[in-house]
């Protein structure tokens, strides 16, 4: 283990994940991601997997902190970085329908989708596989018990008309955005795959 690594733990008893990707798997920070980000941001992504985007800069504003905003990129998939995750891309066919799970632990309640992100502009690719306009995560539904199985399991249909434009790994990768409208808070997780070119 790598002596940098120490303080995560201290650190990871005092935060709590709000809501994630838990599977197909997640985007995560290695290397690659502290050379463009910084320790400080790495370190509290890993310690709090949604830790929302919002918070990031101040973190990276910190003197000697490595973060490079441009490469770093926060509000694509919260800064994490492909060259970490080159191991970890999905290979879906057009019109494959493909489960995704979250894990939501803390409610804000908000709006969210699930869309095609084109990773160098960073732009949806047509429109959102999915989206809830209002009431995702909602405070009284989750501790009651009550949120809709379908803001947590679902199944996004991987769109017919993307061409050649997520065929090569890293171009694209399905994110889940949601936004805390109260809280005023972003969370993403980002799955990376390909679509070879019909
Ligand atoms: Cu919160």
């Amino acid at each position: 283990m790598q002596p940098q690594l120490l303080p995560l733990a201290a650190l990871a008893a005092t935060v709590s994940a709000h809501g994630y990707i838990s599977s197909p798997y997640m985007r995560a920070p290695g290397n690659a991601t502290t050379a463009a980000c910084g320790q400080s941001i790495v370190a509290a992504i890993v310690a709090d997997k949604t830790s929302h985007v919002e918070g990031l800069p101040e973190l990276g504003a910190a003197a000697g902190s490595g973060y490079h905003a441009e490469s770093c990129n926060l509000w694509l998939c919260r800064g994490v970085q492909f060259a970490d995750n080159v191991a970890h891309v999905q290979k879906y066919t057009p019109g494959q329908s493909v489960n995704i799970q979250v894990a939501l632990t803390i409610p804000h309640v908000g709006s969210a989708n699930v869309s095609v992100v084109d990773t160098r502009t960073n732009e949806i690719v047509g429109e959102p596989l999915l989206s809830w306009p209002s009431g995702y995560a909602d405070e009284q539904a989750f501790y009651a018990g009550e949120t809709p199985v379908n803001q947590t399991d679902f199944n996004v249909t991987i769109p017919t008309t993307l061409g050649s434009q997520c065929a090569d790994a890293g171009a694209c990768v399905l994110q889940w955005w949601w936004y805390g409208t109260g809280a005023k808070q972003t969370y993403e997780s980002c799955v990376d795959f390909t679509v070879a070119a019909a």
